[in-house]
Order: structure tokens, then sequence, then C-alpha cells
């Protein structure tokens, strides 16, 4: 038997009722159902990610002094310190392309290279528990990873796995920067869509939706005089932020001094609100997006980071991408809005200082 009950009042309201958003970055749609929030939860739950104590592991393959897996010794490094991965993804070596035989089974050669990037010596401070200071030579280090890198690869991407929960293996606290002669699927998406918008409004969608959620303040969770950190209208994940420059920027090689430091500040207090939200090393996979290298002009480029955290209810009830996600679309329960006001909320010290 089929339940036909009709809702008695019509009215459309996007705190309450289940709606479509579209995200003009990727330009894909995520489903928001604000209804379910309530739904009780008997499934899978993740051991949370604990805070670490020890400065020093002995058995870590990315402590100061320590050998990795390959033999090599680390160095007794002081603030960051950059190894090409031992397990590389890409190659270095360019090579040749050649016919594919069928239409339906294309390939084509990538090349490039895989670096890991280490935060600080110190195994047991992530990045919310390290000082500004240290933050700010985790952002150079990032500015003078691109300088080098953008010379001979077209797309720079950095990122950070953080937690057991993203598939991380360590957690002494690590990035990674693989970059590559061709731009990967997300990149092709985001710059198709940002030139788009461009060449129709010959404005910057990035900066465009920068003042609207300035205007709005609905979504906003932290922002200072250069950056401003938002649950995007569009996140797909529970806690997802988006982390932009106020002034066109297109990649972290070109910020200055000022810039540099009000980013560090910023990030502090965001991933410091992540880790107060339910008391934990809050798990995630972070990024920036910033224009392409070698490729003409990119005025349609604004730099951004994305921060995908796994988690929904608690430290253990995580987000599963499944069944209508991974067929359908994203879907969410709790609104962004929602979401921003929970960050909001949350204190700028961290629960373990
Ligand atoms: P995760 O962020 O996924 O934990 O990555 C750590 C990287 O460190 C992983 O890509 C590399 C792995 O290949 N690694 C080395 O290059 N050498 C080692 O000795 C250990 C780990």
């Amino acid at each position: 038997m089929s339940d036909q009950s009709k809702p008695s009042d019509t009215t459309f309201n996007p705190s309450d009722h289940s709606h479509r958003r579209h995200n003009p970055l990727s330009g894909e749609w995520v489903l928001v159902s604000p209804h379910r929030s309530k739904r009780p939860w008997l499934g899978q739950e993740e051991a949370p990610t604990p805070l670490q104590t020890t400065p020093y592991d002995p058995k870590c393959y990315l402590c100061a002094g320590n050998t990795r897996i390959n033999g090599i010794e680390n160095p007794q490094y002081e603030n960051t310190f950059v190894f090409t991965n031992d397990f590389a993804a890409v190659e270095q070596q360019m090579r040749e392309s050649t016919a594919c035989e069928h239409a339906l089974l294309q390939h084509t050669p990538v090349a490039g290279t895989s670096r890991v990037i280490c935060f600080s010596p110190d195994h047991s401070k992530t990045l919310p528990q390290l000082p500004q200071t240290e933050i700010v030579k985790v952002i150079e280090c990032w500015q003078a990873q691109l300088n080098e890198l953008s010379q001979q690869w077209d797309w720079v991407q950095i990122f950070e796995n953080k937690g057991a929960a993203m598939g991380c293996s360590n957690p002494h606290p690590h990035g990674q920067i693989w970059a590559t002669d061709t731009l990967p699927t997300e990149a092709i998406k985001a710059d198709a869509n940002l030139r788009r918008y461009y060449e129709q409004h010959q404005r910057n969608l990035l900066l465009d939706y920068a003042t609207l959620e300035l205007e709005q303040q609905e979504r906003v969770v932290d922002q200072n005089e250069h950056w401003l950190v938002v649950v995007p209208y569009w996140a797909c994940w529970p806690f997802e932020l988006l982390l932009l420059p106020l002034q066109p920027v297109k990649h972290l090689n070109q910020l200055n001094h000022a810039q540099t430091d009000s980013l560090a500040s910023i990030m502090k207090s965001c991933l410091t609100r992540y880790d107060n939200l339910f008391n934990c090393s809050f798990p995630y996979s972070m990024g920036w997006h910033g224009q392409a290298f070698n490729r003409g002009n990119q005025d349609h480029w604004q730099l951004h980071a994305h921060f995908y955290p796994p988690l929904l209810r608690s430290a253990s009830v995580k987000k599963h991408m499944v069944g209508y996600e991974m067929l359908a679309e994203p879907q969410r329960d709790i609104t962004p809005e929602q979401a921003a006001q929970r960050l909001r909320d949350c204190s700028t010290k961290h629960y373990a200082a």
C-alpha cells in the first residue's frame, strides 16, 4: 500500500523541505533533506581520531631523524620537510602517446611528481594545534613548492588527508602535493565553470560569491581582512567548508605577507572549530584549487580551498556517500546554514589547549 497522504501546507521552506542546490563550481547538484536530520542512527560508528600525545615516535616514517621505508633517513628538520613520495602515484618521465584502438577504451599518458610535506617535526601537533607562526611556515612551503613545480607541471594539487577515517596512513601531521602535466577531472570542471561565468559576466564567479556570502552572513563561519570561510550553499559533506580570498588571487604563491599571515590565522581558527565541534581530532580531506600553469590567460580563476570532513553526528558517526549518492547525486540532511551556525558556535580556543 502506498502512502498517498498529502502535506496540508504546500509553502516551500528550504530549512524544512526537500530541495536541490546547484554547485556552480562543479556544475553538479546536491539533494538537501532537512527533515531527515531527526532520523535515529543504528549504523556504523567510527573510532574517533585520538589526539597524539607524544612529540616523537621512533616508529614513525615522517619524524625527524627516522628512516623511511626505503632506507633513506629524514633530516633533523625544524619546520617543514618535503620529500618525493617513495610510492609516487605518477612517474616523472613524459611518454609518447600511443593511439587508442577503440573509442570506448581511451587512455592518455600522464607524467608528474608526488611529494610528501611534513608540517612540523612535532608528531603530536596537527595544523590547528600549531602556533600561527608555524602555520605560516607551512603556507610558505606550499608557495615555494608552487614556484618550483609550476615551472614544469600544469596542475599542482596541494592536499591533506587527515585522520584514519580519511584513509590517512600516518598520524604525523603531513600533506601531499601531486603535480601533473594534465588537468585532473575536478580541475577541468572548476576551470570550465569559472571560465564560462567570466565570459558571460566579465566578472569572477568566486569574488561574486564571496560578496554574496558577506551580505547574507547565513553561511559564514569565519572572516578577516583578507579571507572568508563559509559552509558553501551547495555543500555535500555535513560540515564542508570553502575558504576564499576576498581579493583577486590566482594561486597561493601570489599572496603577500599580510595575506599569508591572515590565512594562517583563519586556518587556525576554523580548524580549531572543527576539533571543538565533537571534541576530537577532526578528520578531513582538504586541498587548494588555483590556476593552471603554462596555459595562457587565467583571469577567470580565483584561489580557493575545499575542506571535506566525513563526520556527521559525533566523533564516531560518519556520513556515508553511498546508495543514492553513488547512483543519483549527493544528499545531505543538516542544512549548510545549520552547519555554519554549529561551527560559528564552537570556540576558537582548542579544547585540548
Ligand atoms: P597519507 O596521507 O595517505 O597517509 O600518505 C602518506 C604518504 O607517505 C603515502 O603516500 C608516503 C606514502 O606513499 N610514504 C613514503 O613516501 N615513504 C615512507 O617511508 C612512508 C610513507
